[in-house]
């Protein structure tokens, strides 16, 4: 098999990449180690920056998000009891989209299927191969025999536990890291959200969040230790520390039900430097995390798959290689952004092992400090509504 672009990775990243280069005329191949309904079992982001819903509409798969999406104007900020608006579409003209990454994952599998692009699902033993020379190569193993793709590039869009990055020599990759000491436990609920917008606590008993996938289903995140597991938090557990964590308003609105969801994920900041490594390029996870608290995570791997589609395009379009050897740098310049902007928010709404004293009191004066002044509210508001790419 011959492909233009063998792209490893079915997730949002590899999915809107092979859409995006689909519509630039440029073919390609998606092998998933997984299946299909695997990938859309995994409950994760919530949250889309306009620019990702452009890109969506760009790769021909926005209708749906456009239709059943929820549009936020604005977020809020809980602390000392009280909430705080941030009147983000007042503060940079645009507005946030509340549309689940399974969402996401749905609309752009269908209009790859629409499409008749091939997608391997089930591809066992991935390998890049030779991309440091000129004829790179992955093969993979289904249902028992091993496969070729030969191609001219690779894009490494297998997440942050994938083959991509770890096929790169050691000596040819940085990597920044930070672990933070604690986790969030996630439960999805079918009730109707607390509020219509999000609402981010920061209390001394730790963070919680208040998010939803629509306007009868509910998304509730609490920071919890590292070590714990869900099974340690049957439903009642939940509900009563999330009512302890946020204010009287919202405890009095809150709507309880069954969990029909429930996982704990850890958080931590990671870059991998470069993205590109010869002829293969790392987008999406595969090359950067970020703790949930500034919602980036998809969409970095959207405009990374931007970058990344707009690169190889021009490299097709126009022989020039300018921008695939300008694709690590202009994604990492986002990246590190974004990576600065989560890490603040985790910093200022978490509670840290050594928060208790001066730590704490430092994080509310900020906190007081972003909704009362308009130069720091509107910095938030720039970053969380995502900068311009
Ligand atoms: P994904 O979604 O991990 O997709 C990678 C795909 O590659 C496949 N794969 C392989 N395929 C073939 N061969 C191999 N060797 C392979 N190894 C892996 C995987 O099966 C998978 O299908 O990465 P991508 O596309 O870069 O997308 C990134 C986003 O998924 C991610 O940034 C966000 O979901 C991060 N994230 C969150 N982001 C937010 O903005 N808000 C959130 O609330 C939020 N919650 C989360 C999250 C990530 C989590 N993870 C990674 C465990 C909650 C969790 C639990
Ligand atoms: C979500 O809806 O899952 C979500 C929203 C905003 C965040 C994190 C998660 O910051």
């Amino acid at each position: 098999m011959r492909t233009k672009v063998a792209i490893i990775g079915a997730g949002p990243a590899g999915l809107l990449l092979g859409q995006l280069l689909h519509r630039y005329g440029i073919d390609n191949i998606i092998l998933e180690r997984h299946t299909g309904d695997y990938v859309l079992g995994r409950i994760r982001a919530g949250l889309l920056e306009e620019g990702t819903v452009a890109l969506l509409d760009e790769a021909g798969a926005g209708q749906r998000a456009h239709h059943e999406g929820l549009v936020h104007d604005g977020i809020e900020l809980a602390f000392g009891g009280e909430r705080h608006r941030i009147d983000i579409k007042a503060q940079t003209g645009k507005t946030m989209m509340i549309y689940g990454q399974t969402e996401v994952t749905l609309d752009l599998m269908n209009a790859r299927q629409a499409a008749g692009l091939t997608t391997v699902y089930e591809a066992a033993d991935v390998t890049p191969l030779d991309f440091d020379a000129g004829n790179p190569r992955v093969t993979y193993v289904k249902d028992g025999k091993t496969h070729e793709i030969a191609c001219d590039f690779i894009a490494g869009c297998d997440g942050f536990h994938g083959v991509s990055r770890a096929s790169v020599k050691p000596s040819a990759i940085e990597t920044f890291e930070r672990v933070y000491p604690f986790g969030w436990l996630g439960i999805l609920s079918e009730t109707p959200p607390v509020s219509h917008e999000l609402i981010y606590n920061n209390h001394a008993r730790g963070f919680a969040l208040c998010t939803m996938r629509s306007t009868h289903r509910s998304r509730y995140y609490l920071q919890c230790p590292l070590d714990d597991r869900v099974e340690q938090w049957p439903d009642d557990r939940f509900w009563d520390e999330l009512k302890r964590r946020l204010d009287q308003k919202a405890v009095d609105s809150l709507i309880t039900g069954p969990s029909i969801e429930k996982s704990i994920a850890p958080l931590r900041s990671f870059v991998a430097e470069p993205m590109r490594f010869g002829r293969m390029f790392l987008a999406g996870d595969a090359a950067h995390i970020v703790p949930p608290t500034g919602a980036k995570g998809l969409n970095l791997a959207a405009s990374d798959a931007h970058y990344l589609a707009v690169a190889l395009r021009e490299y097709y379009d126009e022989k020039s290689s300018a921008g695939i050897d300008a694709y690590s740098r202009t994604a990492l310049a986002r990246v590190w952004k974004a990576v600065r902007f989560s890490w603040w928010m985790t910093t200022m709404l978490h509670k840290f092992p050594d928060t208790d004293g001066i730590g704490a009191r430092i994080q509310i004066a900020e906190l007081d400090y972003v909704v009362s002044s308009k130069a720091a509210s509107t910095s938030l508001a720039e970053n969380y509504v995502g900068l311009p790419f």
